[in-house]
């Protein structure tokens, strides 16, 4: 009797660290300040890239030989656009804010897709130099995915909300 009774409470037990998760987060406010930039990367010691990474991404630039550097006619330069930082974690319920800062490009167009695929934060647009704030409750669970439509598939950023 005694040891059923014991096997009945650490049955409980587990079931009530289960229950309650694992980490004990619990939902708060979290601003990411989030930079729109460019990286570039130039060379003359190997030779260009096939296919024109310019056909692969909007978000890939390129400049083939000769079109680089006239004094250079081997010189070549590939770029891309990006979000930095391009991952972040949130708890579920949390209320998410992107402090953006437009640094290079003179446009992007901007969205936040759900985990479910729905929109989450409508189509907006973003200039160089400037700031906007965009607010958003992360209340679902697993990837967030903040798109540039105009430098599309490659300048994205993943946001992940983990279970409290
Ligand atoms: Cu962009």
């Amino acid at each position: 009797m005694k040891l059923r009774r014991s096997i009945a409470l650490i049955a409980v037990g587990a079931l009530t660290l289960v229950a309650c998760g694992t980490s004990g987060a619990t939902p708060s406010d979290v601003t990411f300040d989030v930079e729109l930039i460019e990286i570039k990367g130039a060379t003359d010691g190997i030779p260009a890239p096939e296919p024109d990474p310019s056909t692969l991404s909007s978000g890939y630039g390129y400049k083939a030989p000769g079109e680089y550097d006239a004094d250079n006619p081997d010189k070549w330069q590939v770029a891309t656009y990006m979000f930095s930082p391009a991952a972040m974690t949130v708890v579920e319920g949390d209320e998410v804010t992107f402090r953006l800062f437009g640094i290079n490009g003179d446009h992007h167009a901007m969205t936040v897709v759900g985990p479910d695929g729905s929109t989450v934060v409508n189509s907006f647009d973003m200039s160089r130099g400037q700031e906007k704030l965009v607010t958003f409750t992360a209340d679902q669970l697993g990837h967030y995915k903040f798109i540039c439509s105009t430098h599309a598939p490659t300048m994205t950023a993943d946001l992940l909300s983990v279970s409290g």
